[in-house]
């Protein structure tokens, strides 16, 4: 497969040697030798707000390029997702036939962010999860992966599964995938699969070296996606009186029973748990992300030791956010910052050692448009984000007015420099089934829902607007996923369900 597109490789490197050297002059005022390799890791599940959390090699990723600390996933779901910002498409325009992981079947043609490279001559490389895959049933398997997006893939397993029958739940009626479950292992990191998956990543790396085709290497880290099944020595770096601190520090927003009902995504508080259950899975919690961190570092690590570092554009992000007890709220599927907040930071050649912070919102869309620029390469019209580019010169930039926009079944919501405005229901014609208005200049910005005070209501006026402008909906648009746990009744209105079809794209 490689070999059929050396010539494009090299051609697009002779191409890609006279842009990167504008384009390095334009940005960073140094120029690059070839196409730049892309190393892009997605962590599944991961919060962008931790208090107190463990990171060191995320923390030195960080300080190596820009973080972009409000950048807000398109639907609180892994598979919508990752469909949308693999795609470069809002989950409003990917359509609502089947699932979103076959975006294929209504957007037979879209380009994708891995197949552009792909065609541009890259070896592009998948190992993990970068498309939908449940867990932890799907590792080791490709899932409904996107087979036109890739050279070449691995679908790494370790010993999670092996495991499986020691995990603890503390919510016995949720699917592992769920559910507040850990597994403190008996293991090394590389016994697990996202240290398998760094092995295979150096494995790749170690192979580039003597290759012409310039790499884009995408790593899909599984953890901190429950259960956490983790090695027993990241579960000690927090000890109950640091867990006590960080509990404190997130346990905010409006009490779970003053919430709108179609907000929540559960029936009751902290899914029916005790709070010394939740102070054992939050450790875990805390303690995946730990273990993933490290695996981040060997990979950066390994990268560094074959030379490619300095020509290697680093990006690091994750699907969506996960709620750690705020407003009552554990998991995803809701539209609180929790949820919707995941981290990301790039690290390009043109921006090193800057460690700047940009606090503009920003949409995980905007990757997409941003890795074409920052690789020299045309932009892709189909696209729905913008290049951060101008916030990675300029962290600041007063042109920088875009907000940042979520959807869920259901739900949709804004998100602007100073508010969110979220609106629920209006879908099926039922009328709206409620709306909030929250204010993060006030202290714990999400304790009041501020819609109804008329000091605000031309923001609200103003954030509908732009809602119905963005993410119009239409009958059905934004399907309904399996993960949802919303009550039945009459908060969330079900259209009927098509039967299972052979054909992923017919129903
Ligand atoms: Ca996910």
């Amino acid at each position: 497969m490689l070999k059929s597109n050396l010539g494009d490789g090299r051609r697009f490197q002779k191409l890609a040697l006279a842009v990167a050297t504008a384009i390095g002059l334009s940005l960073g005022g140094q120029a690059h030798a070839a196409a730049p390799n892309v190393l892009f890791v997605v962590v599944d599940d991961l919060a962008a707000h931790m208090p107190g959390v463990k990171t060191p090699n995320l923390d030195a990723l960080r300080a190596q390029g820009v973080s972009f600390e409000r950048t807000y996933t398109q639907y609180p779901v892994c598979g919508q997702s990752r469909a949308s910002f693999l795609t470069g498409m809002r989950p409003n325009s990917i359509g609502h036939q089947q699932n979103f992981e076959r975006f294929r079947c209504t957007l037979p043609d879209v380009v994708t962010l891995p197949q552009h490279f792909k065609n541009q001559g890259y070896d592009s490389v998948r190992i993990g999860k970068l498309y939908h895959q449940n867990v932890p049933t799907g590792m080791g398997k490709p899932g409904p992966d996107d087979a036109a997006s890739w050279s070449r893939t691995f679908n790494p397993l370790g010993k999670d599964h092996a495991l499986a029958g020691q995990i603890v739940n503390h919510t016995p009626g949720e699917g592992l995938g769920m559910a507040m479950a850990y597994l403190k292992a008996d293991v090394r990191d590389d016994e697990l699969t996202d240290g398998v998956s760094v092995n295979d990543a150096l494995s790749v790396l170690a192979e580039n070296q003597n290759k012409d085709d310039p790499l884009f290497l995408a790593v899909g880290f599984y953890r901190p996606h429950v259960p956490e099944v983790v090695p027993a020595r990241y579960f000690d770096l927090y000890s109950d009186k640091v867990l006590e601190r960080i509990e404190k520090q997130l346990r905010t927003g409006q009490p779970f029973d003053d919430l709108l009902f179609a907000a929540k995504n559960s029936v009751v508080a902290d899914m029916g748990t005790l709070p010394e259950h939740r102070r054992e899975f939050l450790r875990a919690y805390y303690a995946a992300v730990s273990y993933m961190d490290a695996q981040l570092g060997r990979l950066v690590e390994g990268l560094k030791k074959t030379g490619a570092y300095d020509n290697t554009m680093i990006v690091f992000t994750a699907d969506h956010g996960f709620m750690l007890g705020q407003h009552g709220l554990w998991e995803k599927t809701t539209l609180f910052e929790g949820a919707v907040n995941v981290p990301l930071v790039i690290s390009a050649p043109q921006f090193r050692l800057q460690a700047k912070v940009v606090d503009k919102p920003v949409e995980l869309l905007d990757v997409y448009p941003t890795v074409l620029e920052l690789a020299g390469m045309a932009q892709n019209s189909a696209n729905q984000g913008t290049s951060l580019v101008p916030l990675m010169q300029d962290p600041h930039a007063a042109s920088w007015q875009k907000p940042a926009f979520s959807q869920i079944f259901g739900g949709r919501s804004v998100r602007t420099e100073r508010y969110r405005y979220t609106e629920w229901g209006n879908a099926f014609g039922l009328g709206l089934l409620g709306v909030e208005l929250y204010d993060y200049s006030l202290p714990d910005p999400e304790s009041k829902n501020l819609v109804r005070d008329p000091a605000y209501r031309d923001v609200v006026a103003s954030l509908h607007r732009q809602i119905e402008q963005v993410t119009p909906l239409q009958n059905g648009e934004v399907r309904e996923t399996p993960f949802i746990q919303r009550p039945q009744g009459p908060a969330i209105p079900r259209g009927p369900r098509p039967a299972v079809k052979a054909d992923p794209c017919q129903g």
